[in-house]
């Protein structure tokens, strides 16, 4: 198992910063000394390499671990200690899955750092937001369709992780109950509408890790308050 595999596999919460969205120097040290796991970087919508950049390098100067979650090919900012590459499962157009993924390769190829690489395979089920636009995701799945995903991704695909996406809602019970029964070998994150304490512990019952992202924007103390709440859960 690679290091950055390993360093995954302890991860129970995590936030997600956008570099395209402004932060205070006091909310990020917060973020970064609030006791995460880690730091994802990552967003649909105006990642640029100055955004990035900047954003990392904010990050570091309080050691927790940053990783950035590559979305953009432009965007790919050295320094990183590894870097998530999406597979958008559910997307009908290939582009998501493997096609800019073999744009990459071509660009990089032999300046990839494979071991500091790990592949997400996400299932994206919130119709509204930015990432399901972007990629045209099928997000009428029922639970079944949700957990056939996951199966695949898991087993017929053996990816490291598997990243059932409600950006901006909550996820429906039933489905994140049959992903959860569907992992058994990947790391399985669950990432949308975590808010608050209630949200974050029933996620954390239902994933391996908890990803919180917008709620950092509009209300810090809540966005805080996940940690704990997650890390008193004891599930694992
Ligand atoms: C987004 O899964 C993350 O990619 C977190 O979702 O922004 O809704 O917390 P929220």
């Amino acid at each position: 198992m690679t290091v950055v595999r390993q360093m995954i596999e302890t991860w129970r919460h995590v936030f997600k910063l956008d570099p395209d969205r402004a932060i205070s120097e006091e909310d990020l040290r917060a973020v970064c000394q609030s006791g995460t796991d880690g730091i994802l970087v990552g967003g649909s919508t105006g990642i640029t390499y100055d955004n990035t950049a900047r954003l990392m390098s904010g990050i570091q100067r309080y050691g927790v671990p940053c990783v950035l979650e590559v979305s953009d090919l432009s965007a790919v900012v050295p320094g990183f200690d590894a870097y998530l590459i999406p597979m958008v499962l559910n997307s009908p157009d290939p582009a998501w899955i493997v096609g800019h993924h073999r744009r990459a390769v071509e660009r990089y190829g032999d300046f990839i750092p494979w071991e500091l690489l790990l592949t997400e395979g996400y299932i994206v089920l919130n119709g509204n937001s930015a990432v399901a636009r972007l990629t045209g995701a099928d997000t009428g799945l029922s639970a079944d369709g949700a957990a056939a995903y996951a199966h695949i991704a898991d087993k017929l695909m053996t990816l490291p992780i598997v990243y059932l996406e409600y950006s901006g809602s909550f996820g429906d019970a039933e489905t994140m109950q049959a992903v959860r029964e569907a992992v058994g070998h990947a790391r399985l994150f669950y990432g949308g509408g975590v808010t608050g304490p209630d949200q974050a512990k029933l996620a954390a019952s239902l994933a391996d890790t908890v990803v919180v992202g917008n709620i950092i924007y509009t209300d810090i103390g809540r966005a805080l308050s996940t940690v704990e709440a997650v890390k008193s859960d004891a599930a694992i």
